[in-house]
């Protein structure tokens, strides 16, 4: 079944290349090793041990199961089968959890948009595969149960699902209601559970937790099936081998279907479960529908069960899954890469982190609760760079969505909820970075499709309803309120914070509250980022290309004029002698300067003023990333900032709250690494560029799984620094900028196939030592066969491009008619 077998040093488990699955064989990894399912609307969270939670759309507003947060241990609850053998009363689970009883043999394989878990114990193998069909609003598990033994053998199966009351921080805070209101039906005949609390007022929505095997029992009432005083791991029902056929009243309705299998020796049945969220549309108290008796409507949930009840249908639904993924894939995969690290992130794993983060922005993972945020600005912003290239159509609405969060003075909601599209008012919008990563996203959602009436379209503004401005209104918008909010040194204010959500410079006046919400007053303070003026140096010679792209010189010229303003203030300013500065405090004082005690020296200013141009002519750029390596870069990645701040400052606010060595004190933050290794790619320094790239690698992590602990196949917010107690344990899986940013290192930086508004840039930064490699990248509707060589040991430098055998001027393939397929190659001499 495995095509390449655990190596030694990493004992939880290892890459099948083949299959696009990371294969876990030990269900007690160092942390829980987390999936996801679902890519469009339906998205459930899935642990190696089935553990995790489903929802539709939002993770707050329309949560369908329930999760525990801090519980103990700390992945319980999920999508739960207990076998029980009729004859002993063995009991036990194929995840493991949360019996906990030994298997025999477990297996859990993560792949695209599905997980499969298979559990074996005394001759009974239990496989299930968990999967949303693309398109449908539903979960499917497929279990297959045999019997391996040589003897007739009669098992129980109970199945659990916990239900949540649809709004998850009222369902976790809110018992004095919740308690009251759950609701179930049940079909028996159709083996189908109905959730309908709040289908009383509401008459548009129901979850359904249907089984396609004839049932023999069912229980809706978790006190019921689990026992007041007992555990997940001891559901009285289940050690008695006996459904109660309880009916929730309020309290925690579930969802369970009992059913006994007589199984002969070699005996397989397969089936599915299916957990679905029905969406009647909107609904309103002058329908008439809230006359009619309070019966849910099951047209819906019956034809699911009718089309589910055929097996055929579910892997026909799986087999769509699968294609639906090789597609999305298939527009960007490296073949003959010299390193397989890279390729199986490129090719896999990094891309589908992609689809995760570009979903869920960092709304809900094991480290984000789904209670909490929802779509952030900036986040949602950088998420399309990584995404974009596979599904542009969504791009595109999704960059409409975000910038219709602006304010029309060019402030941003931070975070906006998923399902109303709406900013949140609470969290406001003090970053005065935030609206500059719309140019960002913009131009490349352009330069992938060539797309400028998107440029057009009327997107209105958060304050103003009914508006006709166009989304370059908001790009122009975004710019000019930069130039606006400028401090006494002419870089941009940094509001609460820029990038780096800790560092809140105006945090003088008071004590920062318990959340550390800007306390200090941030109108009329002059604290001021380098980040982003770097930030701003970008986005402003993207925009000044697009105008020249479009024709539009003279707004071009105006941008670049804005462009040279900023960079004339940053050169001035903010150069410390070998590294840019970080900051200016709310005092005028510098922050990331050699003359600061601690926090001398920060990534993010040598990053962005790199990216944006600073320090090109004269030496700074490349001194300033001399300066990370010396100061910032270990084998660990690249720490945040050093010396580590070793006590609180209130005018630096929560950056000094961390211990050294964690999250932005000193941490290794993946997501900003990536920008430094775009700097090297920009000098030229591929040797650099690729060592910097593995060294947060998380497939290069496995040889030290004990230490890094999360999961190998997806990045990580946070790798503990050298300051810390723990270096190089990692934190925050999944949810992070890092994904989107290192595709872009690796598809546009390292292996150098850039979109750009003309056409596909050929133009690589490689380890000297890579013979080369072949890319095949779709754009713009055609297929392109890249082969690059390497022949004389270089990182960079496409001395001859030949395009169907042509050789061509310059480096950018030049457009082709939709359709057609392109051979390329490219050699570096
Ligand atoms: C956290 C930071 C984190 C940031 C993300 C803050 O509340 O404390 O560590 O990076 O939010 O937005
Ligand atoms: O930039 C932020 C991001 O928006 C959320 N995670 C942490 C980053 C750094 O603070």
């Amino acid at each position: 079944m495995s095509t390449n077998p655990a190596p030694a040093s990493n004992p939880y488990g290892y890459f099948d290349d083949a299959n696009r699955e990371y294969v876990i064989t030990r269900p007690d990894t160092p942390l829980p090793w987390l999936n996801y399912l679902g890519q469009d609307d339906f998205f459930g969270l899935c642990t190696n041990t089935a553990g995790g939670y489903s929802f539709w759309r939002d993770a707050k507003l329309r949560r369908l199961t329930r999760y525990r947060y801090n519980n103990v241990p700390m992945d319980l609850g999920g999508r739960y089968l207990y076998i029980r053998d009729a004859a002993t009363g063995d009991v036990w689970n194929p995840g493991w959890k949360p019996m906990k009883t030994a298997l025999d043999r477990y297996e859990c394989r993560h792949g695209t948009g599905y997980t499969r878990i298979t559990g074996a114990r005394d001759g009974i193998e239990t496989e299930m595969l968990f999967f949303v069909p693309p398109g449908e609003t539903l979960e499917l598990w497929r279990a297959t149960i045999r019997n391996t033994g040589p003897v007739p053998r009669k098992v129980q199966i109970f199945s659990f699902v916990e239900f949540c009351l649809f709004e998850a921080l009222n369902d976790m805070t809110n018992y004095q209601r919740t308690y009251s209101i759950g609701e179930v039906e049940v079909e028996p005949g159709d083996g189908a559970i109905y959730h309908k609390t709040e289908y009383r007022e509401r008459r548009n929505h129901y979850a359904l937790f249907g089984c396609a095997h004839p049932i023999n029992g069912y229980d809706t009432d978790r006190d019921a099936f689990v026992g007041v005083h007992n555990g997940l791991h001891e559901p009285q029902a289940v050690l008695a081998g006996k459904p109660r056929n309880s009916i929730a009243h309020g309290w925690n309705p579930i969802g369970s279907h009992f059913i006994e299998l007589d199984l002969k020796p070699g005996e397989t049945r397969e089936f599915a479960f299916v957990l679905a969220y029905i969406d009647q549309g909107p609904d309103s108290p002058e329908n008439p529908k809230f006359t009619a008796p309070f019966v849910i409507n099951k047209t819906k949930g019956r034809a699911i069960m009718a089309k589910y009840r055929d097996i055929a249908a579910v892997d026909d639904a799986f087999a769509r899954l699968r294609a639906t993924w090789a597609s999305h894939l298939s527009a960007f995969q490296v073949t003959d890469c010299p390193d397989p690290i890279a390729a199986r992130m490129a090719n896999t794993w990094n891309q589908y982190q992609c689809m995760a983060t570009f979903n869920l922005s960092r709304s809900a993972s094991m480290f984000e609760t789904g209670i909490g945020r929802g779509m952030g600005f900036r986040d949602s912003n950088q998420d399309i760079l990584g995404f974009v290239h596979m599904l542009p159509d969504r791009a595109r609405q999704r960059i409409l969505d975000i910038a219709a969060t602006q304010l029309s003075d060019g402030t941003c909601y931070h975070q906006y909820q998923p399902l109303t599209k709406k900013g949140n008012a609470e969290i406001g919008g003090d970053f005065y970075d935030d609206h500059l990563w719309l140019v960002l996203s913009t131009c490349a959602y352009i330069k992938e499709t060539g797309d400028r009436a998107i440029l057009d379209t009327p997107v209105g503004y958060a304050d103003k309803s009914g508006s006709r401005d166009t989304l370059l209104h908001h790009l122009e918008t975004s710019i000019a309120y930069t130039m606006k909010q400028r401090g006494p040194h002419g870089l941009p204010l940094i509001g609460h914070a820029d990038w780096n959500d800790c560092l809140n410079l105006n945090c003088f006046s008071t004590e920062p509250n318990e959340s550390f919400q800007c306390a200090g007053d941030v109108k009329g303070s002059i604290a001021e980022s380098v980040m982003i003026a770097g930030l701003f140096l970008h986005a402003t010679r993207e925009l000044e290309a697009l105008y020249r792209w479009l024709q539009r010189d003279t707004d071009a010229a105006r941008i670049a004029e804005q462009h040279a303003t900023m960079l004339d203030a940053v050169e001035t300013h903010a150069w410390d002698g070998e590294w840019y500065i970080r900051a200016f405090d709310a005092a005028g004082k510098p922050v990331g300067s050699k003359t600061c005690g601690e926090g001398k020296i920060f990534i993010e200013s040598q990053a962005w003023c790199v990216l944006g141009g600073a320090g090109a002519n004269n030496g700074r750029a490349r001194q300033a990333l001399e300066s990370v390596h010396k100061h910032l870069y270990t084998p660990d990645g690249i720490i945040l900032q050093q010396p580590a701040y070793s006590t609180y400052h209130l005018n630096l606010g929560e950056v000094t709250s961390y211990p050294p060595g964690y999250k932005e004190n000193a941490g290794i933050f993946c997501h900003n690494n990536t920008w430094i290794h775009l700097g090297w790619c920009q000098l030229g320094e591929g040797d650099r560029a690729y060592e910097y790239y593995l060294s947060i690698c998380p497939a290069a992590k496995e040889q030290q799984i004990e230490t890094y602990r999360c999961e190998p196949y997806v990045y990580a917010q946070m790798i503990a620094g050298r300051d810390a107690a723990t270096p190089g344990e990692a934190k925050n899986a999944w949810l992070t900028g890092t994904a989107a940013w290192t595709f872009v290192t690796v598809s546009q930086g390292i292996l150098g196939i850039q979109p750009t508004y003309d056409g596909l840039r050929i133009d690589p930064c490689m380890p000297k030592n890579w013979p080369g490699f072949t890319v095949r990248r779709v754009y713009r509707e055609v297929e392109y066969i890249i082969t690059v060589r390497n022949p004389s040991n270089l990182s960079k430098g496409v001395a001859r491009l030949t395009v169907d055998g042509r050789e061509i001027t310059g480096n950018v393939i030049p457009a082709a008619p939709s359709g057609s397929k392109i051979m390329v190659e490219a050699e570096l001499c």
